[in-house]
């Protein structure tokens, strides 16, 4: 395309869980707008302010355009086969002399948002046959699929709310106005929650702050930190003393509902109130509401997760949805059918292999393994601790775990002290400096785009795919090809492994298991007649045409009517399928066939839990925030989000302020067992008094980082504070939230 045509290309938004689809209008190769897709099937228009920076991302010059070396501490741009000659000689001799655990991976947030790492990490994972697997999900919403597992057999079978049918919506620690859902795909949300309050509908929002979503609500309700799984218990507590438990329909596919009562005992609204910060009346007035409302949903995020009782609070979410009888209802909390990839549309309905949980547990402090992974919280130990078994090589996918883990400042030594590293990644920034290698991938404009993962949390079933924009630019790789190269590497085929062949197989597994599978539509089949019919396709777009006709929808290669890749490919603002409907007990892949209301595991923790009601109340704790012209750790570099006042400032009630002698502007100390950081004040009536908020994924004045833009607007490290060691310990997350913190006066205004 010359520099002077113009053209409008559609594409889907990578940057969050909403999945925009955008409309964009290019001048030659260069990006001139952006708008919402009005005709999206999914999102019809809606976008947020981060759109735009899609343009700036493909524009940005900091954004790596070839693979860099490091040489004698400073990073060089090199030639593809350069690069993965280093890597051939920077890991095999560690891979030979200490065996595949020294080898670690992080795979970060972004994985999920690409298509080409969602898709061939796998192949990647399953080369190197490493203990040491880490990633951002025990930074995050580990605790909800470990719940959900348990409850319904699969870790992605993650009921969510019907927002444009219920009457009832209480949202605790989730701040959607501004985050745009989270394991809930849900484009426009404050349009929806309008709504739903049009039509007579309440909501509720549980959150020590006063949140973008709480200011909308019909009720906000503050809480201490940490103390959700109490209120959640509470709830329950007063439905059974109530009598106002209602399985309805789902009683018939529950299990376990006799154990519920006996120990949710400890939890009466009037014990746990002082601990909640919030008042007795209140928490039964909750209980009370969700009771009567004739559709209602309970749906937590991150502010519930991300604590010491995690689990357990998004475990009692979806008790909740079950004894209101709420659970896969029209209007309640239901779960979407994805097109594609989704592990509970797999396998014979109604019945699996269920979660397998803790099989063993990392080497220095012995962390459990959680869905394959360790916390992320122990790479740093498992890097700097001696013996057999250490981690000596890392490799980063599509992370910043320097910004986003806690006891940052103990892992970015231990990163600096690994004998290799590599990182997939666009960015020199505060991880991928201690690199030894960085392999970028191309714009994201340059790639196709399916999520893979989002439809199964959608507020509505669609399927969506784009094209690439843009031709790939002259010595670019695409990334799945990058990940095939090491996977080459990690297989012994050295580092001009043939891309195509390892396609091949990797298309070939894929169409075996299909082939094989108890349950799927082209179950007895010729793996060799469906790689025919998937020629001449190649890379993602295989693998999703694969995975589409082999779907729900699918058209199980000529077996029935339905969905193909060609079909996504005609219709390009997406294929509409249907509001949620309900799905049990298809859905369901426990071993029992059931909702396995009380497990174990769960139960125990209720004893874990109950003595938090003995234990002190800090008396201040540290909550993070979202915040809509930012996105975790990687966006600060984007001109249209950097603009504007700084964003990295710690909210303070006023009362916690004025005697420690801090003014709105002043720079203030903040302590935790951990670290410590100064940041300026900035005065918030709508924060809790004990609490005081700083956002993550800040910190940019790392040397030998190349982030102008960012580094003008450094902020601090939040996770300088978060404690390592503080983790909810079924599902190794972190403690992000309700840190304990002491705070004072740093000196004077700024
Ligand atoms: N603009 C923007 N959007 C994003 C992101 C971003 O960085 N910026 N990040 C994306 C990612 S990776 C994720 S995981 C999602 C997260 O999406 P959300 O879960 O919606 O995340 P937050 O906006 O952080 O909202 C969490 C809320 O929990 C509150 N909170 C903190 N502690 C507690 C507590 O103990 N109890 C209760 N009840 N509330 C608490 C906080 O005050 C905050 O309002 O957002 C995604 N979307
Ligand atoms: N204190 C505190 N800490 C938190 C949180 C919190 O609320 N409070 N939130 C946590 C949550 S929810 C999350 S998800 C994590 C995020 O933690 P991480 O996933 O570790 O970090 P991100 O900030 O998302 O950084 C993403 C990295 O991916 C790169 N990247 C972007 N796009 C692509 C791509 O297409 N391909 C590749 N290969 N790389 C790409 C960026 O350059 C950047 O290096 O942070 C967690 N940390
Ligand atoms: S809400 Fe914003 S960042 Fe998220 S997908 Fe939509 S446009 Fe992109
Ligand atoms: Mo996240």
């Amino acid at each position: 395309m010359s520099e002077s045509e113009t053209a409008t290309r559609l594409r889907i938004c990578p940057f969050c869980e909403a999945t925009c689809g955008l409309e964009l209008e290019l001048r030659g190769r260069l990006v001139a707008a952006i708008r919402g897709d009005a005709q999206d099937v999914f999102s019809a228009g809606f976008v947020c302010p981060k759109a735009v920076a899609l343009r700036d991302l493909d524009a940005d010059p900091d954004r790596l355009r070839a693979p860099l070396l490091r040489r004698d501490g400073r990073h060089e741009s090199v030639g593809w086969d350069e690069a993965f000659e280093a890597i051939e000689r920077g890991l095999r001799p560690i891979l030979d002399a200490h065996g595949p655990d020294a080898l670690a991976i992080y795979l970060g947030n972004p994985t999920v948002h690409n298509t080409a790492t969602m898709l061939y990490a796998n192949a990647l994972q399953t080369a190197f046959r490493t203990r040491n697997r880490f990633s951002a999900s025990t930074l995050d919403q580990l605790p909800k699929q470990v719940a959900c597992g348990l409850l319904f057999g699969t870790s992605t079978s993650v009921p969510v709310p019907d927002i444009d049918r219920c009457d009832y919506l209480l949202l605790l620690g989730a701040n959607p106005l501004v985050s745009n859902g989270s394991l809930y795909t849900v484009p426009d949300f404050r349009g929806r929650a309008r709504r739903l309050r049009a039509r007579g509908g309440r909501l509720v929002v549980v959150d020590p702050r006063r949140s973008e979503t709480a200011a909308v609500a019909d009720r906000h309700l503050p809480i201490r930190p940490g103390t959700d799984a109490l209120l959640l218990a509470a709830i329950a507590h007063w439905l059974f003393a109530e009598g106002r438990v209602r399985l309805g329909r789902l009683a018939q596919w529950c299990a376990g509902e006799e154990r519920l009562a006996p120990a949710l005992a400890p939890f009466a609204p009037a014990r746990v109130a002082a601990r909640c910060g919030v008042p007795a009346r209140e928490i039964e007035r909750l209980a009370r509401e969700l009771s009567d409302a004739p559709r209602a949903a309970v749906y937590a995020r991150i502010g519930t997760t991300t604590t010491a009782f995690g689990t357990t609070a998004s475990w009692l979410v979806d008790v909740l949805n079950i004894l209101t009888g709420n659970l896969d209802r029209e209007g309640g909390a239901l779960f979407p059918k994805a097109a594609a990839f989704a592990a509970n549309t797999q396998g014979p309905p109604g019945r699996g292999s269920g979660l397998r949980l803790h099989r063993h547990r990392s080497r220095v402090s012995g962390a459990p393994e959680v869905l394959g992974e360790f916390p992320a919280a122990v790479l740093a130990e498992e890097i700097e601790t001696p013996g057999a078994g250490q981690v000596r090589a890392l490799l980063t996918i599509a992370g910043n775990p320097a910004r986003s883990a806690p006891g940052s400042a103990r892992l970015e030594r231990a990163l600096a002290g690994l004998d290799f590293m590599l990182s997939v990644d666009p960015y020199l920034n505060e991880t991928t400096r201690h690199a030894h290698v960085v392999l970028p991938g191309p714009s994201p404009l340059e790639q196709s785009h399916f999520d893979v993962v989002f439809p199964q949390f959608g507020y509505r079933n669609a399927a969506r795919y784009s094209p690439p924009v843009f031709p790939l630019a002259r010595d670019a790789m695409p990334e799945w090809q990058i990940l095939l190269r090491l996977t080459g590497i990690l297989l012994g085929q050295g580092a001009r492994a043939d891309v195509a062949a390892l396609d091949d197989l990797a298309a070939g597994l894929r169409a075996r298991a299909a082939t094989a599978a108890q349950g799927s539509p082209i179950h007895g089949r010729e793996p060799a007649e469906i790689l025919a019919a998937l020629a001449p396709r190649r890379g993602p777009e295989r693998l999703i045409d694969l995975a589409l006709r082999t779907g729900p929808y699918g058209d199980a290669f000529g077996a029935r009517e339905g969905l193909t890749l060609a079909q996504l490919e005609a219709a390009p603002h997406g294929i509409d399928l249907g509001a949620l409907e309900p799905r049990l007990p298809e859905l369901l892949r426990t071993p029992s066939g059931r909702i396995e209301l009380a497990p174990e595991l769960l139960l125990r923790d209720l004893e874990r839990l109950e003595a938090l009601l003995g234990e002190p109340q800090p008396e201040l704790v540290l909550i993070g925030r979202r915040q809509l012209r930012s996105n975790n750790s990687w966006m600060h570099n984007l001109p249209v989000l950097a603009k504007g006042r700084p964003r990295c400032t710690l909210l303070v009630h006023p009362d916690d302020a004025a005697p420690r002698g801090l003014a709105d502007g002043a720079e203030a100390r903040l302590r935790s067992r951990a670290g410590e950081l100064v940041a300026t004040v900035e005065l918030s009536s709508g924060i809790a008094r004990g609490v005081v908020s700083l956002p993550h994924g800040w910190g940019h004045d790392a040397p030998g980082a190349r982030l102008e833009v960012a580094a003008k607007n450094p902020g601090v490290n939040s996770n300088r504070l978060a404690d390592a060691r503080a983790l909810d310990p079924l599902s190794g997350t972190s403690v992000l939230n309700g840190i304990p913190v002491e705070l004072s006066a740093a000196g004077g205004r700024t």
